[in-house]
């Protein structure tokens, strides 16, 4: 499988273009085009076209159990014995290069290759209920590289005030983020509290407490990752629910990528070479390096001032001028077709990629 492009590649391209074109396009398209570079910069998400998701919860809540049960195989290993995951780690698309680079400069050295899922990569992420600063740190630190976290929380510990107090009510900012579940489930589903089923109380209950640690609607998901008896229960819909993030994240993905291609062709607009990447630009800058007239026009349309182009006009037969202003074009247009490239590339990558 070949490398994937991502997103983040695109806005490099896309930073890449807005410094080419400092001599060539108006500074008000530069501006947006930069604009939507740096906006790209700060999503809260990964940028690739796969979802990122991580499992955080207290020991033995059931994170690496749901891990596996996601992933419909043994990944993650999972003990009665606590506390057991003392390091992050990671189940991810192979051959996906950024993801894995950008796991490993998270501190995630422990990489499992998903082949199965390729656009799905699920974090089994330390317990939590220790040295809860430092955990918050750590999450708060993933949080602007991933796309979701999935809290697992379980029958005994679920109301467990450190872990709404200390934890999650600082990161309530997050929430777009943040899907709840509950796991055990078989554990509660056939006890009944005073005729009130179990399941039913505990699931309330998680919610209300949820809600007060200043979550909007909370809906914790109901889950057995793995039952004392019978096959993971509640699964489907979760993953489904990833499903749908992963399609609003390439629509997403789509928008953006629109919105490179464009501002790219911005830059190349006032300088002709916007009529589309590939040869024509070649040719076009071939013809006019003969042309100074058109040159001349061109630069003199820009109203650019600079160095180059001041030497353009006041003397239009000055050669090197001339090249120099040319190579700047050149130079543009390369990267402005590059984006191109990239653009038709990912676009295909993100209608081929389902789960
Ligand atoms: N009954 C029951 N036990 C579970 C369930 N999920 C996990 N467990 C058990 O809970 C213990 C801790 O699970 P683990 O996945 O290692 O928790 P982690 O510490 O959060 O990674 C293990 O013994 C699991 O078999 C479940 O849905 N039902
Ligand atoms: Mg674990």
């Amino acid at each position: 499988m070949s490398p994937m492009a991502d997103l983040g590649e695109l806005v490099d391209l896309l930073d890449l273009a807005v410094a080419a074109a400092s001599g060539v396009s108006t500074p008000a398209d530069r501006e947006a085009a930069a604009t939507i570079a740096a906006a790209q910069r700060r999503r809260r998400d990964y940028l690739g076209s796969a979802i990122v998701v991580a499992i955080a919860g207290g020991t033995g809540s059931g994170k690496s159990s749901l891990l596996n049960a996601l992933a419909g195989e043994e990944i993650a290993s999972t003990s009665p014995i606590r506390p057991h995951t003392n390091e992050p780690m990671a189940w991810a698309p192979s051959g996906d290069d950024t993801m894995w680079a950008l796991l490993e400069s998270m501190g995630i050295s422990w990489i499992v290759d998903n082949s199965s899922m390729s656009s799905i990569a699920l974090l089994d992420l330390p317990d939590i209920d220790s040295i809860v600063d430092d955990h918050r740190a750590t999450v708060e630190e993933l949080l602007p590289h991933i796309d979701a976290v999935i809290w697992v929380f379980d029958p005994v510990k679920y109301s467990d005030p450190t872990m709404h107090d200390d934890f999650l009510a600082p990161l309530v900012g997050y929430e777009r983020q943040f899907l709840f579940a509950l796991n055990k489930a078989d554990l509660l589903e056939k006890a009944d509290v005073l005729d009130i089923n179990a399941l039913d109380l505990v699931t309330e209950d998680l919610t209300k407490t949820l809600a007060n640690d200043g979550f909007t609607d909370p809906e914790p998901f109901v889950v057995a990752a793995d039952p004392a008896s019978g096959p993971p229960t509640g699964i489907d819909e979760l993953r489904d629910a990833l499903d749908e993030r992963l399609a609003s994240k390439h629509a997403a993905a789509a928008k953006i990528i629109e919105d490179i291609g464009a501002a790219a062709k911005l830059l190349g607009r006032e300088a002709g070479l916007s009529s589309g990447a590939g040869t024509g630009h070649a040719e076009q800058i071939a013809k006019s390096a003969n042309n100074t007239a058109w040159v001349t026009r061109t630069l003199d349309g820009l109203d650019l001032g600079g160095p180059t182009t001041d030497r353009i006009l006041a003397d239009p037969t000055d050669r090197i001028a001339v090249a120099a202003a040319l190579t700047e074009r050149a130079e543009l247009a390369a990267v402005i077709a590059a984006i191109a490239v990239a653009c038709a590339e990912l676009s295909a990558q993100l209608e081929a990629g389902t789960t």
